[in-house]
């Protein structure tokens, strides 16, 4: 039963029952398998999109090079124009959109609505930055020389998304590299297809409408060994990939095996530092959106609580009553705080997590498990849950992509929790919660936490789109995004001019003929 107005928004983003699953823009096609996309909603089947298979990608590589070769010369604000128009577009289909998100990946109506917001929000920063693509001037050290640097596009982008967030991510890649003049090829999860048909018709009108080519913005589906044939092609110069830790290394692996370059976006394990001087009520808020969000499915859920011995008590039982109102059930219903699972494999790792902690010594605090009956017929719906345990478990040193949480206990100076924190193999977000100037500085500080994202009074998730967005360690080390995350999607040229009829060597080096 498509409920919730689903029919309306699949109409609305032109989601037919079979899509192909190939794209260049206008023309669409494949010949590749079928994959059918379930709603971990209802279990109902949505639609169906036919993958790309490597003659169908030779196409899309050959229409996208050519299609570069065009659109590097255009103008970056012109470049920025088109941005814009497709961030119009997105603001008008911004509910529809939202819905499908909602409803193909689980997650509450709210945050495929802030998902879609995210790529609004994106857009707008790629127009304003494609006046502000700016390189540097350096004074040469030989007379009448001058020196300065340029970014130039690079190429095609080959973009690898997760069904977490099946549509902002791409965006963030997508929006920044067309500003920067390069052209992309979007393998999205096979888990959320139809998300990527609805985006790429949505970015096919656009640039379509500007009498634009084929090939700037292109589609292609399937499994791992889809986005292979972009992995191992050296006609991508920048693959940029968002999933597990696991796939990050095989991407990593093949793409510097050709010298290509990797923007990875990886594993998360990240936590909250709870000190004597938090504010209890904004902990609560923070841990437990962070902890049960999108069902635990962000790579910036909050997995850890560490909590000063000192407040222990009074922070876990704030978060356990806290739990006791979450509601869980159809993401669509706005009552609901927890949508479902992507899909039983997923709900098979929650279950083993949990068997997990308790085998390692853990105590659960808050019980998990699977939900049954009316409303939870996929058999994706599960109880957010919350363990005891200690950092040195193996299954709180892996990243779990589901709604348990662990607490952890530390005892002293904030140092103590800052060795927990920074004692995992991941490095993207993490958080401390205190009024106190010191250990929130500290935190902040060359020895304090290790991560890409280190945030003081505000939980692990939920960053804005303005700041470089990525992580150390096995998180990858990639950033997108804000701030100079565009620079990726370039390429730098250093130049130096002569402009007089002398020519000096550098380093004062004399070669008289
Ligand atoms: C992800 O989970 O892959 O910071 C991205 C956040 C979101 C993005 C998460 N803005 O939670």
């Amino acid at each position: 039963a498509k409920t919730f107005g689903i029919n309306d928004a699949l109409k609305q983003l032109g989601i037919q029952d079979i899509n192909p699953g190939t794209s260049t823009g206008s023309e669409n096609f494949s010949s590749g398998e079928i994959i059918s996309s379930y709603s971990p909603v209802d279990g109902a089947l949505i639609g169906k999109v036919q993958a790309t298979t490597q003659e169908d990608y030779n196409k899309v590589i050959t229409t996208a090079t050519a299609a570069f070769k065009t659109w590097r010369t255009k103008p970056a604000p012109l470049r920025g124009e088109i941005v814009r128009q497709f961030g119009d577009k997105l603001r008008e289909l911004k509910e529809p959109l939202g819905k499908l998100v909602s409803y193909e990946m689980g997650k509450s109506y709210q945050e495929g609505l802030g998902e879609v917001q995210e790529m609004i929000d994106i857009c707008d920063f790629a127009v304003g930055l494609s006046r502000q693509l700016h390189g540097l001037t350096m004074h040469s050290e030989r007379p009448g020389h001058r020196m300065y640097e340029q970014y130039h596009p690079l190429g095609v982008v080959g973009i690898i998304s997760a069904f977490n967030f099946p549509v902002a991510v791409w965006a963030w890649n997508t929006a920044l590299a067309w500003i920067c003049g390069d052209v992309c090829i979007w393998k999205p999860s096979e888990k959320t297809p139809l998300c990527g048909i609805a985006c790429q018709k949505i970015a096919a009108d656009v640039f379509k409408a500007n009498n634009l080519p084929e090939g700037i913005s292109n589609l292609i589906n399937g499994d791992y060994k889809v986005g292979e044939f972009m992995t191992k092609d050296a006609r991508v110069p920048l693959i940029s990939a968002t999933g597990s830790t696991r796939m990050g290394k095989i991407v990593a692996q093949e793409v510097a095996g050709r010298l290509g370059k990797s923007l990875l976006e990886l594993g998360g394990n990240n936590a909250i530092i709870v000190t004597p001087d938090a504010d209890i009520k904004m902990t609560v808020i923070g841990a437990v959106f962070g902890a049960v969000g999108t069902a635990g499915q962000r790579c910036t859920s909050t997995r850890r609580l560490i909590i000063h011995e000192d407040i222990y008590d009074t922070v876990k039982n704030a978060v356990v009553t806290a739990y006791k109102q979450l509601r869980i059930g159809n993401p669509l219903d706005e009552n609901n705080h927890v949508g479902p699972l992507i899909d039983t494999d997923a709900v098979k790792m929650y279950q083993n997590a949990l068997t997990k902690v308790v085998e390692e010594g853990g105590n659960i605090v808050v019980e998990g498990g699977v939900l049954s009956g009316n409303g939870y017929e996929s058999g994706c719906y599960v109880k957010p849950a919350i363990a005891e345990a200690q950092p040195s478990y193996s299954i709180v040193q892996h990243e779990t992509f589901a709604p348990v949480l662990y607490l952890l206990k530390y005892s002293g100076d904030v140092e103590n929790a800052l060795e927990i924190q920074n004692g995992v193999a991941q490095g993207l977000s993490s958080a401390i919660m205190t009024n106190n100037l010191r250990e929130a500085e500290r935190f902040l500080s060359v020895n304090g936490s290790d991560c890409g994202i280190a945030n003081v009074n505000i939980g692990t998730s939920g960053a804005e789109i303005g700041g470089a967005f990525g992580g150390e360690k096995e998180t990858g080390g990639g950033r997108e995004s804000g701030s100079d995350a565009w620079k990726v999607y370039m390429r730098r040229q250093t130049n130096t001019i002569n402009y007089t009829t002398e020519l000096p060597l550098a380093q004062g080096i004399k070669f008289d003929l």
